[in-house]
């Protein structure tokens, strides 16, 4: 093997540790036919914390202690507690004579996350003899989408090639397992395997030539509850299926879409469905024949409705060949009045997958105003976990913390307390079919995300999918201690960094929810202007006197998409938070904040502070050289310095753009431009 495991690098436990458990680990009990899943992880688990190979029995045993682990039905005992169809309970009793803990839930998936749940626990330090867990997840969809190319390439991959895909062909392997095992163990229910941009020599992926070895991935999934997905292209009755059109309203396009369910479900009964993003820079949709999204949606969802599949319909739809003379274009705008006006006509097997701003995951947006927006219609977040416009995976930039703050945002779509996650988790609106999208950070690189502390994103994707009430600190240190072991300092200093990384990132780079200021096309490092006068452009429209987009009721209306009293806290400069200042307000530079200080002199300083917090990650990180594994120091430190020296990059180009536009100094006199 020449990946780690991230965390699930089961390592040796304190010998008290091992002597409390090996009782417990020797012989196992499971009731489950068909278990090799939750064998492998309990016997690799055993063999390398605790040092012995375990034996498994199916039946119950004749013993002090043991663990017995079972669906609720093959249990011989009740248990009056329902843990839903995917959660679970872990708890120690006695029966029979023996101490056993029950391992137990109703589905295979559910014990699949018993078992990785039971060992996270162990190697947490829990005691194995107080547990008593009942666990069920907040929302029923949690899934990853992989940008990946057929090529091997990944769109917006920062951590080599795809690990499903290589010279046009399908991968199954060890490493394809133990990417299973990542995610089962984070609670990952699903996953889209190829890139939204479908182009059109890859439609071919739901063809016979694909479905068998996807067939194999699909039945290899499934061991760990996980089911695999597909992005389509709205046009393949054309590519494929020699039609003159993908009118979703012919009725020979519905035919050939139902025939296509049939031949996919024929290879995958369990086939989780399609992912679409249709008339959106450049993929086709129903727009090309005259249909709105709902129809081009339901159409899909009909073909898939007969095997229990979902068509998941991004809203992420604007006109990227905006007018940019045009000051009445509002990108922002184009999420909500796309889908606003088509809520309660999706079918209950269409999902609409939201982007978590209206933008382009900036490294801080306002919450989507479709959340809230939409009452009527299943609902995704989609976040982005692989770091596009956050630092690609060469800066250190959690962003755990930023969507924990998405996930708390009150819509007040219906009164206070109408939080964000509890739209996505269905409960707001009383959906079943919501849930959480991320897309993935993986490749084949050593250390799957490129930057070896960006697994806590993928991790804390998980976690806040399963749970969007967990706190951010529980989930970052438990992520800490579970691939770091528990070193004090380490602890300390990389929840340190962790906690703090997207604010420094934010420092450095486009405060006040300025975004944007990225070179064009790959999106990598400052360009204050890059898209200013382009024609995918968004626009800050700086002057010498002022910058921003008057958003407001008396500019673009975009602040009219939120409900009461969003709308006129956003609306008013002096009620607007200053994360977000610039987003929705046409600011100028001498303008006050609330600290006293001018908005350019803000600028300034906090460009400066950015760059100093990144030398502060470096001491700690340095502090934690032979308390980490060599390489994992050595990669991590130097990524560090290449961030400094980015950050500073960053720090001077954005400093001297504004003193050159404004011709305001620096109060304190610091070196402005290089
Ligand atoms: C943008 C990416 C682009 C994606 C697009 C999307 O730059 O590569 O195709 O989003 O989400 O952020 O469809």
């Amino acid at each position: 093997m020449n990946y780690t495991m991230c965390w699930l690098e089961y390592r040796k436990l304190p010998e008290n540790t091992i002597s409390n458990l090996k009782d417990w680990f020797s012989s196992v009990s499971i009731l489950e036919s068909d278990a090799s899943a939750l064998k492998n992880e309990i016997r690799e688990f055993s063999e390398k914390s605790l040092d012995i190979t375990p034996r498994f029995h199916s039946r119950p045993l004749k013993k002090k202690k043991y663990i017995m682990i079972g669906s609720l039905d093959s249990l011989p005992f009740g248990i009056e507690e329902d843990p839903g169809e995917e959660g679970f309970i872990l708890r120690t009793q006695n029966w029979n004579g023996s101490k056993i803990l029950v391992v137990t839930g109703k589905t295979k998936r559910s014990l699949v996350y018993a078992v990785f749940d039971l060992i996270r626990r162990i190697r947490l330090g829990e005691d194995i003899e107080k547990m008593n867990v009942l666990e069920k997840p907040k929302a029923k969809f949690r899934m990853l989408n992989h940008w990946d190319n057929l090529d091997g390439s990944v769109e917006r991959g920062y951590a080599g090639n795809s690990i499903f895909f290589k010279d046009n062909r399908i991968i199954v392997n060890q490493r394809t397992r133990d990417y299973a095992r990542l995610l089962a163990s984070i609670g990952i229910n699903g996953v889209v395997i190829n890139n939204v941009n479908v182009k059109k020599q890859e439609v071919l992926l739901i063809e016979p030539v694909y479905l068998k070895k996807l067939k194999r991935l699909a039945d290899l999934f499934r061991e760990y509850g996980i089911r695999l997905y597909l992005s389509i292209n709205f046009a393949s009755p054309m590519y494929l299926g020699g039609l003159d059109t993908a009118d979703p309203l012919d009725e020979r396009v519905a035919r050939w879409w139902r025939e296509k369910a049939r031949e996919i479900y024929d290879y995958i009964p369990d086939f989780g469905g399609f992912l679409v993003k249709a008339d959106s820079e450049f993929n086709p949709g129903p727009h090309m024949f005259g249909r709105d999204h709902a129809e081009g949606a339901n159409m899909l969802a009909r073909a898939l409705a007969p095997f229990g599949g979902v068509v998941i319909w991004r809203a992420f739809v604007y006109n990227c060949l905006q007018d940019w003379r045009d000051y009445k274009t509002d990108r922002a705008r184009a999420a909500y009045d796309n889908f606003k006006p088509l809520d309660g006509k999706f079918d209950d097997n269409v999902i609409v997958q939201i982007k978590y701003g209206p933008m382009d995951f900036q490294v801080r947006e306002p919450v989507n105003p479709l959340f809230g927006g939409l009452e009527k219609t299943n609902q995704i977040l989609e976040l982005q976990i692989t770091q596009e416009y956050t630092g690609q995976q060469i800066h250190l930039c959690f962003l755990g913390t930023l969507w924990k703050e998405i996930l708390e945002f009150d819509t007040f779509a219906k009164g206070k307390g109408s939080y964000v996650k509890r739209i996505v988790d269905g409960t707001l609106f009383g959906r079943e079919n919501n849930g959480f999208a991320g897309v993935s950070n993986v490749g084949d690189s050593v250390n799957w995300t490129g930057h070896d502390l960006a697994q806590a994103n993928l991790y804390a994707f998980g976690k806040l999918a399963w749970n969007p009430d967990e706190d951010i600190e529980k989930i970052v240190e438990d992520w800490i201690r579970l691939t770091f072991g528990d070193d004090r300092k380490v602890l300390e200093n990389v929840s340190y960094m962790l906690l703090k990384s997207h604010r420094t990132y934010e420092k450095y780079t486009t405060p006040f929810g300025l975004g944007w200021m990225v070179n064009p096309g790959h999106h990598y490092g400052p360009n204050p202007e890059g898209y200013e006068y382009s024609k995918w452009g968004t626009y800050h429209r700086a002057n010498w006197e002022a910058i921003g987009v008057d958003r407001t009721s008396r500019g673009t209306g975009y602040t009219l998409q939120y409900h009461s009293p969003w709308r006129e806290i956003f609306d008013d400069i002096n009620t607007c938070p200053e994360d977000l200042l610039l987003f929705f307000h046409r600011v100028r530079y001498d303008h006050r904040l609330k600290s006293g200080k001018t908005l350019i002199q803000a600028m300034y300083d906090l460009h400066f502070e950015g760059v100093e917090e990144v030398e502060k990650f470096i001491r700690k990180w340095e502090e934690l050289k032979d308390r980490v594994p060599y390489d994992v120091f050595e990669r991590v430190r130097e990524r560090l310095h290449t961030q400094l020296e980015h950050a500073k990059e960053w720090r001077d180009v954005i400093n001297t753009y504004f003193y050159r536009r404004t011709g305001i100094p620096d109060e304190k006199g610091r070196k402005i431009y290089p």
